[in-house]
């Protein structure tokens, strides 16, 4: 009898997911490069279970039903190209190739174009939720050849996790590499999620002296209205958490955070198409300045702050945190969608952005009760610009506001960095303005380089030059481009 589906790459995730895909019904055929580690798993996991486990890439594809379906679980970068080049030869037309390692939309845009000319179809699939998610039910975002979708679909959704609803966490992203593209930016949101949370602590900590323990149950508090979400809920978990000798973990841990890269990617992806990603920017540099302990150790004893003491009301600081966290948080999710519309143009996706907040509601990291509500957001209005438009958010936002200031403001007297929600509320004031300061940056640069500016009182498009000094001339700087 043939199996379902292949899976290649027997670590952890892979065989994760072998087992989840068996447990929904599926024969799984195997296949690692080191075959000793099929024979573990055989004998191992996937004892009794209705696995066939091959020792080679021949005898794995014939034991496949056509078209076949085949997972890639190896590392991201040149293996997944390895096995690819070992594969063609042995597929036939219509067979499907899924990756589901962490590649970089871009080898993933690379090599759906390759297998497509091969004749073969090809899938980059976002798979969140780690090693849990992955047995369990993962958040899953694929992308590629659109004929692929369906012979996979019923695969893939019977394997994902579930909303509260009781709808699988996984649709058709989109061409190419928008499955990879939307983890991508998945990532990139966790981190902006955890910074903030760490922000929210640190002046919890610092500014109002709380324990651990009176933390914890804040946190758990939070949990359980609009803050509602995993991150907050290990959040809770960890600051209750002692050792054997009843000391609490998290103050063990050293403060200099770690990164695979995927959040700068995010990062440098809004940077080249222009949309303001300010606040996961600050997360992905929260973490680089994190890392440089030694050097802030000798900074610390060099440069004193300048504060003054926090006078105000401790609970209604505690509660200005909730709300400066909330709003926060919506600007994060609002700028990261606005990076999702650009790229999508670029790329000439058609991503459904009411899907993606679907897939990312359980599952992943960054699943929350508040997914639920960019759902709703993108079901009244599927093309809608920005987030912070929606009548839900806008009001949301407008009701925090206050208190988002003055969170901020505490944090800044006290000398507490707060680099994610200062970069959100100017994000905010930012997107809000109906006039910025650019006038006079565009003055600065027709001043100092002849770069001509546009007037109010003048048509949109028409460009002006002044001779700032009485001896620039009326050369531009776009007459030398013309
Ligand atoms: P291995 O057990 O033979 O090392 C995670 O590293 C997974 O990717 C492992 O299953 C590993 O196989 C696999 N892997 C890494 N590089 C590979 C390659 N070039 N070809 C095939 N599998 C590879």
């Amino acid at each position: 009898e043939f199996a379902d589906v292949g899976l290649i790459g027997l670590a952890v995730m892979g065989e994760n997911l072998a087992l989840n895909m068996e447990s929904r019904g599926f024969r799984v055929a195997v296949f690692n490069r080191t075959t000793a580690r099929v024979d573990d798993f055989i004998q191992g996991r996937a004892k009794g279970k209705r696995f066939i486990g091959t020792h080679d890439l021949k005898e794995f594809v014939g034991s496949l039903q056509k078209p076949r379906k085949i997972v890639m679980l190896v590392k991201a970068g040149a293996a997944v190209d390895q096995l690819i080049d070992q594969l063609l030869p042995l597929l036939e037309r219509g067979d499907i190739l899924i990756d589901g390692g962490n590649s970089l939309f871009t080898d993933t845009i690379r090599r759906t174009k390759r297998v497509e000319e091969s004749g073969m179809l090809f899938v980059g699939s976002g798979v969140s939720g780690g090693e849990e998610g992955a047995l369990h039910g993962p958040s899953l975002m694929p992308g590629g050849s659109a004929a692929a979708w369906p012979h996979i679909k019923p695969i893939f959704q019977a394997i994902a996790a579930r909303t509260p609803d009781g709808e699988p966490c996984c649709d058709w992203m989109g061409e190419n590499g928008a499955g990879h593209f939307v983890k991508m930016v998945h990532n990139g949101i966790e981190y902006g999620d955890i910074q903030l949370i760490c922000e929210t602590y640190d002046v919890m900590k610092r500014v109002l002296g709380m324990s651990n323990a009176e933390m914890r149950d804040v946190f758990a508090e939070w949990n359980s209205a609009e803050l509602d979400s995993y991150l907050i809920e290990i959040t809770r978990d960890i600051l209750g958490f002692v050792d054997k000798n009843g000391e609490a973990t998290v103050d063990k841990i050293l403060d200099a955070a770690g990164q695979k890269g995927t959040g700068k990617w995010t990062v440098i992806e809004s940077l080249d198409e222009g949309t303001p990603l300010t606040l996961i920017g600050e997360a992905v540099f929260a973490r680089a300045l994190s890392a440089a302990k030694e050097e802030r150790v000798n900074a610390s004893k060099q440069l004193k702050p300048v504060v003054s003491e926090f006078k105000g009301e401790r609970k209604q600081l505690i509660d200005d945190l909730r709300q400066a966290l909330y709003a926060s948080k919506i600007i994060s999710y609002a700028q990261g969608y606005q990076l999702m519309r650009a790229a999508a143009k670029t790329y000439q996706w058609n991503l459904n952005y009411g899907g993606i907040a679907l897939v990312w509601r359980a599952g992943c990291i960054i699943r929350s009760a508040f997914l639920g509500d960019i759902k709703k957001a993108f079901q009244r209005d599927p093309q809608l610009v920005n987030l912070l438009l929606d009548p839900f958010f806008r009001d949301a936002v407008s009701t925090r506001q206050a208190g988002w200031r003055r969170a901020i403001v505490a944090a800044v007297q006290s000398g507490i960095p707060v680099p994610c929600m200062s970069a959100a509320l100017s994000y905010f004031d930012g997107y809000r303005a109906e006039r910025l300061p650019a006038n006079l940056l565009q003055a600065q640069r027709d001043f100092f380089g002849a770069h001509t500016y546009e007037r109010i009182d003048q048509p949109r498009g028409q460009f002006f030059h002044t001779d700032w000094t009485g001896h620039g001339g009326a050369t531009t700087s776009r007459s030398y481009s013309a």
